[in-house]
């Protein structure tokens, strides 16, 4: 079975309003060790997503392991490691067909009934949440909580990340929890290597 590291941070352009500093943050974020990294833009057009999936693949392959939300197309054409899909995106098995079996597929879920569902499909990893408040997603789902972990944590052996609010003040509940990583998007904008480094302690 897949082994994930802790901390698994998510770039989204959408917090970086200078676009270079994307970029900059993902360098700081393997500079602090981390070695899973998910691309994520609900805005860009698909030849804008291809042009920053590259360049961060040239920046940061192969010490980083590159995921792509949302798009199998996106994660074929640049080559990266794996997919992440949602409710809304492909089902596993159809995003699977595309992606092959090698690359690492993960399922977004949100609800004892949504895990259970993905736990009998070959998705490598399960996500659940939102665990806390979150601003980073637009419509989020309704709140999980360490209860919602610790549940999933009953439904699946499959790796468990976590998502949503989840910060370096938290981080520790949530893996206490039974989640075996966190899914980070806001708390590591903000001086991404030293958050970083800070999650990695934690979580260490
Ligand atoms: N899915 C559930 S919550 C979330 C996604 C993509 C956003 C997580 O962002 P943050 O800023 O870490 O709460
Ligand atoms: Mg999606």
């Amino acid at each position: 079975m897949l082994q994930l590291p802790r901390l698994y941070p998510i770039l989204d352009p959408a917090c970086f309003p200078d676009g270079r500093e994307m970029f900059a943050a993902a360098e700081e974020l393997a500079a602090a060790g981390i070695t899973l990294l998910q691309y994520r833009n609900k805005q860009g057009t698909a030849r804008q997503m291809l042009d920053e999936a590259r360049e961060l693949r040239s920046r940061l392959a192969p010490r980083v392991k590159l995921i792509m939300n949302d798009r199998a197309d996106l994660c074929l054409a640049s080559a990266f490691d794996g997919l992440h899909v949602g409710q809304d995106d492909l089902s596993p098995e159809a995003a699977r067909v595309i992606i092959g079996p090698a690359r690492w597929l993960g399922v977004s879920t949100h609800n004892p009934e949504e895990l259970a569902e993905a736990d009998k499909t070959s998705a490598d990893y399960l996500a659940i949440g939102p665990v806390f408040a979150t601003t980073s997603k637009a419509n989020p789902d309704p709140v999980v909580g360490l209860e919602g972990i610790r549940r999933a944590r009953e439904l699946t052996h499959k790796p468990l990340v976590a998502i949503g609010g989840i910060t370096r003040a938290n981080a520790r509940s949530v893996f206490d929890a039974g989640a075996d990583t966190v899914a980070v998007i806001s708390d590591l904008v903000r001086d991404p290597r030293k958050s970083a480094e800070e999650f990695l302690r934690v979580l260490g």
